[in-house]
């Protein structure tokens, strides 16, 4: 007898059964992991440093770098005292839920609330790969010019809140910043947005204090 298969029946592809386990394992664990995706040179990396020290003593953060190579990144983090693992996809344009998997069997799991995954900085690829995060941001920094969601609308489709980074530059720099905002709101009406400098210091503990309602 031929079986019959369900036209209903979602057949998962590996990487969505390996980010339905990670999703599984942070929630045994209560990590709520946020998946950081941005264009190279964005900012994630400040941003993150600033949210590890504004969170401090409240909520105990880890970190997963993505990075084609290189653990520079990583090394910036565990100099503020967080755990931080480093995967280095050798020329890969994302993460994937496998490579995150290896990151979080290294992390001590019951010592964080807040995993931040900052991955690979490209605009386009990350957004087609879940991870097993609970939260999708996007960093869009002012000089990469107020068309970006024109050019590239899923990744701002995609995630639960958008940070506009560098707005310290916004005088020296043609940036409609309304007209930018517009673009977002019609791809994302209900679209959390901030707007932060680590330069000056604007808008991160705004941003810092929607983190901290996320922790788990
Ligand atoms: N003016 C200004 N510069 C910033 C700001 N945030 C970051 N930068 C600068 O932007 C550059 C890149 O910052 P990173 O935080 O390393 O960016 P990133 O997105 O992590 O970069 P990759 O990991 O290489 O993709 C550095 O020279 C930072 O000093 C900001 O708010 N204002
Ligand atoms: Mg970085």
């Amino acid at each position: 007898m031929i079986k019959q298969i369900s036209v209903d029946e979602r057949i998962l592809s590996a990487n969505d059964l390996a980010a339905a386990e990670n999703r599984a394992l942070l929630h045994q664990h209560s990590v709520h992991m946020v998946n950081v995706m941005a264009a190279p040179g964005s900012g994630k990396t400040c941003l993150l440093l600033a949210a590890i020290r504004g969170l401090k003593d409240q909520v105990r953060v880890g970190v997963i770098e993505g990075d084609i190579a290189s653990d520079i990144d990583t090394v910036k983090m565990r100099q503020e005292g967080v755990p931080a693992v480093q995967i280095n996809t050798g020329g890969g344009c994302h993460l994937d839920a496998l490579q995150v998997r290896k990151a979080l069997e290294q992390l001590p799991l019951d010592e964080i609330d807040l995993l931040f995954v900052e991955n690979v900085g490209n605009l386009i690829c990350p957004v087609g790969f879940d991870l097993g995060e609970t939260t999708r941001m996007a960093i869009a920094s002012i000089p990469e010019g107020d068309d970006k969601p024109l050019k590239y609308p899923s990744i701002f489709h995609k995630v639960d809140a958008l940070v506009i980074s560098k707005i310290d530059l916004l005088p020296y720099i043609a940036f409609d910043l309304p007209e930018y905002r517009r673009l977002v709101a019609s791809i994302q009406p209900e679209l959390r947005v901030f707007e932060t400098s680590v330069v000056t210091g604007e808008g991160i503990s705004a941003w810092v204090d929607w983190l901290r309602t996320l922790k788990a």
